[in-house]
């Protein structure tokens, strides 16, 4: 079997920590001279998907289509790390059988932080202006997010740090490309 990349694919809610631990992996593989792609919102949302709004079609279809370009950059034998709330259970396990039917890697990460915390932090007021009615569709306010039920890693952020998120993940990678 020759060893293609692999897709580490964050999922959470927003503010949950996808984009630091993202960005914070990305680094570290770099610096081990890894061949690494981050996709995310700055950089699909604005975009390939920006005729996608956040209704469940759109996230469905921003979902899979997500899942059709890391699946391009995996087969080209990079390390592609995704970080999008992509709150479906059926859209996350299209991406991952997108990369199967093409024997690629698929890592599932579970960036788990309680909906309390996360509207805590409440970075962009978001979540204030979900609870007020400004922004509908909000997940975790007035949409759904079904938490992975077998994510190959959990990060629980309460109990885990930036550092010790990367360290968990480059670990997972780094059995994936020797076992
Ligand atoms: C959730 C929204 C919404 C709604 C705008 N619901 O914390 P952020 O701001 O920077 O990240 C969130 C981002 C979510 O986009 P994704 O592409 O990851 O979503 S999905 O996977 O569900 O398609 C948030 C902002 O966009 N945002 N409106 N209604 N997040």
């Amino acid at each position: 079997l020759m060893q293609k990349g692999v897709t580490i694919w964050l999922t959470g809610l927003s503010a949950s920590g996808k984009s630091t631990i993202a960005c914070a992996l990305e680094q570290h593989l770099l610096h081990l001279n890894k061949f690494v792609y981050r996709l995310d919102g700055d950089n699909v949302r604005f975009g390939l998907n920006k005729d996608l709004g956040f209704d469940e079609k759109s996230r469905n279809e921003n979902i899979r289509r997500i899942g059709e370009v890391s699946r391009l950059f995996t087969d080209a034998c990079c390390i592609t790390i995704t970080a999008f709330i992509s709150p479906y259970r059926a859209d996350r396990a299209l991406a991952r059988e997108i990369h199967k039917k093409d024997n690629l890697g698929f890592i599932e990460v579970f960036i788990d932080a309680p909906l309390h915390i996360v509207e805590q932090r409440d970075p962009k007021g978001l979540y204030k202006k979900a609870r007020a009615g400004e922004i509908k569709e909000f997940t975790g306010i007035s949409a759904p997010y079904e938490a992975p039920e077998a994510p190959e890693l959990r990060i629980p952020t309460d109990e885990c740090d930036v550092q010790e998120a990367v360290r968990r993940i480059t670990e997972i990678v780094t059995f994936w490309f020797i076992r």
